[in-house]
């Protein structure tokens, strides 16, 4: 049987990897194997760490987009291949466009194709669809939901009310479970076209839409004075980064923070300024005096503010803190290969 490919776009802080991780579970518990393919447009990835921490076998494609890193997206699907998994999943950086195209591109190879799933977070709907909405990042979600197979939203545990002209296929949430099962029969079972709607991109405008988007991806450890869990040092981080990103009027996509001590990990995320932070982990974890730390943000700011803010928070950190990854940037212009339509 050929294993099943399941491609799940969406914007920045849909929930792309929450669903993916509980619908490795569930399907894991079903005595399938499964695995969990990572991206984005640089390196050091939480959601890498996240995925391998909840026992997922992860592989990533850092420095460009699917569709841009499309061979290196095929070797790392084929390499996935030995460990014989029967769903294999892949999350796009979530501010790519244009997979449809690269999903079409992949019919009749090694993989059986789910349909295109694109995920919404109603609450980013409602406002990413409202008049006066940031019109890069309006355009990218747009779009993104215009070449989706199966549109679903997400959080669905959070009870907000269906979004005026959004049609969606499932409502889900990747935290309780509900809706997932009734996703995944439906992926995994599809007769229908896969990539039934490509795109025709105007890529100028696209990499103007990706530029609005400061990115940082940072690495840090850290080794207190006083023990502390992981859950006491990611807070007090992450809350001084909102703080600093919100006086800097620096509007957050994501900002997400693994940390991992010899004791435990935790990771803490928040898709709003001031948003109270959901985490995962071990929240009671024992202090530790080493931890490791992985910071990514995305936010409508320059980069170099993301960085400063990332500094500042470090700073407060009661320790001595180590930066071993830094890159803070625009994502350059999209350059992926000719697919043929
Ligand atoms: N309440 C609730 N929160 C959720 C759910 N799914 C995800 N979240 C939260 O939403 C935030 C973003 O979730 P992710 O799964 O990281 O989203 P993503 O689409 O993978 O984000 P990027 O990889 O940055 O694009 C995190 O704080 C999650 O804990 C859900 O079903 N319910
Ligand atoms: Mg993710």
């Amino acid at each position: 049987m050929m294993p099943v490919l399941v491609i799940v776009g969406g914007f920045l802080g849909a929930g792309k990897t929450t669903l993916l991780l509980t619908a490795s579970r569930m399907l894991n518990s079903r005595g399938l194997r499964t695995a969990v393919i990572t991206n984005d447009q640089g390196s050091e990835l939480v959601d890498t760490r996240f995925a391998s921490a909840s026992q997922t076998r992860a592989a990533e494609i850092a420095g460009g987009c699917f569709c841009c890193r499309y061979s290196e997206f095929l070797l790392a699907a084929e390499r996935l291949l030995e460990f014989g998994p029967d769903v294999i999943f892949a999350e796009p950086v979530g501010s790519c466009l244009g997979l449809a195209r690269m999903v079409r591109a992949l019919l009749g190879g090694r993989f059986h194709l789910a349909p295109l799933t694109v995920l919404v977070d109603p609450e980013r709907a409602r406002e990413l669809l409202a008049p006066g909405a940031d019109p890069h990042l309006a355009y990218l979600f747009r779009n993104q939901l215009a070449e989706a197979d199966l549109v679903c939203s997400t959080k669905s545990d959070l009870a907000s009310d269906a979004v005026p002209g959004l049609e969606v296929a499932h409502r889900l949430s990747g935290r309780t479970g509900e809706g997932v099962a009734a996703w995944l029969d439906d992926v995994l079972s599809w007769r229908g076209e896969t990539g039934r709607n490509p795109l025709d991109i105007d890529y100028g405008r696209y990499a103007e839409a990706e530029a609005a988007l400061g990115w940082l991806n940072w690495q840090a450890t850290v080794q207190l004075k006083e023990a502390a869990s992981p859950a006491g040092v990611v807070g007090p981080f992450l809350e001084s980064i909102d703080t600093g990103l919100e006086r800097a009027g620096a509007a957050i996509a994501h900002v997400k923070v693994f940390c991992q001590a010899p004791t435990g990990w935790v990771k803490a995320s928040i898709c709003r300024n001031g948003e109270e932070p959901d985490v995962d982990g071990d929240l009671t974890a024992s202090p530790s005096l080493r931890h490791d730390l992985v910071l990514n943000v995305r936010a409508l700011a320059a980069p170099e503010v993301l960085r400063e803010e990332a500094e500042k928070a470090a700073s407060e950190l009661p320790g001595k803190v180590t930066v071993t990854h830094c890159e803070a940037f625009r994502p350059g212009p999209p350059t992926p290969p000719e697919f043929a339509s």
